[in-house]
């Protein structure tokens, strides 16, 4: 692992190069780990040309000497950002900090300025390390399918677990314990178990209502296990559907297929999006399509790239994304089916494995 978190902050040396800044501050936590390693929640890193210092406090001494990997060690008494003004107003006079503008507070850059007096320029950046962890590696790919093994595991519970008369919250509760019990660091977001006509709402929060008969029940989870996570949906009936659930069911499954199917390195992100809408449309439930086809997974469960309608980027190999159509009708309910896909060269990999047809229970 020392190995990678070297190359990976040669990888930011170079973007810092094309910067012209003298250092870049990294304060995002996800971003602190992919480079040295360290899971504190109290961190940040200034990387330099010839060396990088991972600023933190005393109750992270001993964790950051054990995780951090190619770092010095600072432990600060202040705030980090004063600390880390005051370290560059010293070191870097006169040149240029280049920053996470999307990751650091109004505040902590106020902190960061006023320590580090009038000498120093800043340089706001978005996404830089965020870009890097777009591809992953052999090593994290592997992480990434048993993360998604996982949940695909607890997902099967789950469905089994579904009954009238259990509330949402109680599922739900049984979901994340089970999670753990089987090694994982805990829900890579709070689960979600959202029945009858909260189905509609894509990130219901589970709730006291109970489970009954004749409802739609939309269970969506995921796993952090071992820093990576994984993210999947799956929705049951609870009784026998009737025909216009079918057929909104039958929907929102080829659309799903349509987008895995199109998911391959080099193909835009707008055109996977397009695989599953275009067939919401041709079935006229598209305007009940109301958040974008999938988005990033890795150490974040939402990182880049995002699936939207008509966004140009173009896919790369050893991403993950998910893909998650689904449709919501206000007062009827909701029906959405998500698995995460490797994408290669070739087309894509589904990690995530629960079955997919109608499941009547
Ligand atoms: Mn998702």
């Amino acid at each position: 692992m020392a190995d990678l978190h070297h190359r990976r902050l040669s990888s930011l040396r170079a973007i810092l190069r094309q910067a012209r800044a003298a250092v870049f501050v990294v304060s995002h936590r996800p971003n602190l780990f992919y480079l040295t390693g360290f899971t504190g929640d109290a961190g940040m890193l200034v990387v330099e040309p010839a060396r990088a210092t991972l600023f933190t406090d005393g109750r992270f001494t001993t964790q950051a000497r054990k995780e951090a990997h190619g770092v010095r060690l600072a432990i600060t008494r202040k705030a980090l950002a004063a600390e880390i003004g005051a370290y560059l107003r010293v070191r870097v006079p006169g040149r240029t900090i280049a920053f996470e503008e999307d990751r650091l507070s109004v505040a902590q850059f106020h902190e960061l300025r006023r320590a580090g007096g009038r000498r120093l320029h800043y340089l706001g950046l978005r996404g830089q390390v965020e870009g890097m962890r777009e591809v992953k590696s052999a090593a994290e790919i592997a992480r990434m399918r048993a993360a998604a093994a996982l949940g695909s595991r607890i997902m099967r519970q789950a469905i089994s677990l579904v009954r009238p008369g259990i509330s949402e919250r109680e599922l739900a509760a049984e979901i994340e314990y089970r999670m753990k019990q089987a090694g994982a660091e805990g829900p890579s977001f709070e689960t979600i178990v959202a029945s009858g006509p909260r189905s509609a709402l894509p990130h219901g929060r589970p709730t006291s209502k109970r489970l009954k008969k004749k409802e739609l029940v939309v269970i969506d989870l995921g796993v952090i296990l071992r820093g990576y996570c994984s993210d999947l949906t799956r929705t049951v009936h609870i009784g026998r559907a009737s025909p216009e659930v079918r057929r909104w069911y039958a929907a929102v499954l080829a659309a799903q297929q349509a987008a895995r199917a199109a998911v391959r390195a080099g193909v835009a992100a707008g055109e996977v999006d397009e695989a599953a809408r275009g067939i919401l449309r041709r079935e006229r439930l598209d305007r009940f399509f109301i958040h974008s086809t999938g988005h990033g997974l890795g150490l974040e469960v939402h990182e880049r790239p995002s699936l939207g309608a008509s966004q140009a980027a173009r896919l790369r190999a050893g991403s993950v994304v998910t893909i998650e159509p689904g449709i919501y009708i206000p007062g009827r309910g909701g029906i959405r089916i998500e698995d995460d896909v490797l994408v290669l060269p070739g087309g894509p990999e589904t990690l995530t494995s629960a079955p997919r047809d109608l499941m009547e229970i």
